[in-house]
């Protein structure tokens, strides 16, 4: 068996999204979501010029020796550009091995460990009271666990809260544009929010929060231990994530679980936080952490320290990307939770899934492989729109973390 033909295809169904296509001698095709958020172009380049003539040829149920291939061979290790390239081929692999074998990808992996998958949804508010009433709408939508993002007062603008309310989307076409930060005001608000939350709705949901790399560990620790009262399920990325150690002071501190991860891309840089226990869910991607193949060894690697996944599944990751989160998901002995942010109709309709979200929880589906597909003459339709993230500046004009 042999690739015949590999390509890129990039769309823009109200965001953009890079797909790799992976054709066999034997008529089976397999896809992989490659889709890294601002710069797309780059992922896009990196399969199209350098991996897509080296797959040609290959063996495409030769997954681990392809991966090898990719990672070691480019001698250039790491990184998110490379490992979203690397993870765009292992799904396609994957997905082309669960249509050989006409069996879903999680009974390949080792069938499933739970009936469905959890997933937490965001519920964001300009305001206190906007927050409350969008949690209401998701506990009546079925959720077991929410995110909850609000607006502070004295701040402009805050991560995770659109200026016109509805679904959050951070890449904005043009120019990156820029928020401002006070850490203090911040710090002031929040544990106010989860106290109103936890007045409101009491215990019952599991309640999540993203801190998004804005606070210093020292301030991060503060945090965890106001709100310790409010029995959070975790806080997400309290500090940025580069210096590990720094995760050492906020432990210290606090029992608020923490969750880091989504913007890693190898075991090599979970490892720290992982073996010395300084966080409690890990939330690498199957996108952006070098594929289900990668995936697998960071997971293993958590389960040993009770660290346990919490995948990212924002929109910026396509419906190929969650379908096959959720069957890592469904499979995955130590699973936390999944994000599941939804995505715009257009692109639902680019990419026809088997995967189904249910009262709060989901299902990859029992199609061969991935069970997501590409409707290309439709993707054709929707051209490449250059897009930026934000960036953050301290109200005194300095650079800071967005
Ligand atoms: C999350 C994330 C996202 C990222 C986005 C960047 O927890 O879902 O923080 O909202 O900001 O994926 O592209
Ligand atoms: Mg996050």
């Amino acid at each position: 068996m042999k690739i015949i033909h590999a390509e890129v295809i990039v769309t823009c169904p109200g965001r953009n999204f890079v797909t790799l296509k992976v054709v066999t001698d034997q008529g089976v095709y397999g896809i992989g979501d490659a889709t890294l958020n601002g710069r797309e172009l780059a992922v896009a380049s990196y399969l199209k010029d350098h991996v897509c003539p080296v797959l040609i040829g290959r063996d495409p149920r030769n997954i681990e020796d392809t991966w090898q291939y990719l990672y070691k061979g480019a001698y250039w290790r790491r990184g998110p550009v490379t490992m979203s390239a690397i993870a765009a081929v292992d799904m396609a692999l994957w997905d082309i091995k669960g249509k050989m074998a006409g069996m879903p990808l999680y009974q390949l992996l080792g069938g499933a460990s739970r009936e469905r998958v959890m997933v937490y949804g965001h519920a964001t508010g300009r305001d206190l009271p906007e927050a409350l009433d969008k949690y209401a709408e998701h506990i009546d939508q079925g959720f077991q666990a929410i995110r909850i993002q609000c607006g502070v007062p004295g701040m402009q603008s805050v991560y995770g809260v659109t200026k016109g309310g509805g679904a959050y989307e951070p890449a904005t076409k043009g120019w990156p544009q820029e928020e401002s930060w006070s850490s203090e005001k911040y710090l002031d608000f929040i544990p106010r929010l989860f106290e109103a939350v936890r007045d409101r709705f009491g215990f019952e949901t599991h309640l999540l929060h993203d801190v998004h790399h804005r606070l210093t560990p020292i301030e991060a620790a503060r945090l965890g231990k106001a709100l310790e009262p409010y029995r959070l399920f975790w806080m997400e990325d309290p500090t940025p994530a580069e210096n590990q150690e720094a995760f050492r002071l906020i432990r210290q501190h606090t029992v608020t679980p923490i969750a880091v991860g989504e913007i890693f891309n190898s075991i090599w840089d979970c490892k720290q936080l992982i073996e010395e226990q300084l966080i409690d869910y890990i939330r690498t991607t199957v996108t952006h952490a070098g594929g289900i193949t990668h995936m697998r060894r960071i997971a293993d690697f958590a389960s040993m320290y009770q660290v346990r996944t919490g995948a990212h599944g924002p929109s910026d990751l396509s419906p190929v990307c969650m379908g096959a989160a959720l069957h890592f998901d469904l499979w995955v002995p130590n699973f936390g939770v999944q994000e599941y942010m939804g995505y715009p109709q257009a692109a639902l309709d680019v990419f026809p899934h088997a995967w189904e979200f249910r009262q709060g929880s989901m299902h990859p589906g029992d199609a061969p492989g991935l069970g997501v597909d590409i409707d290309e003459k439709l993707a054709a339709r929707y051209p490449y729109e250059p897009a930026y993230l934000p960036v953050a500046r301290l109200e005194d004009g300095t650079l800071w973390n967005w």
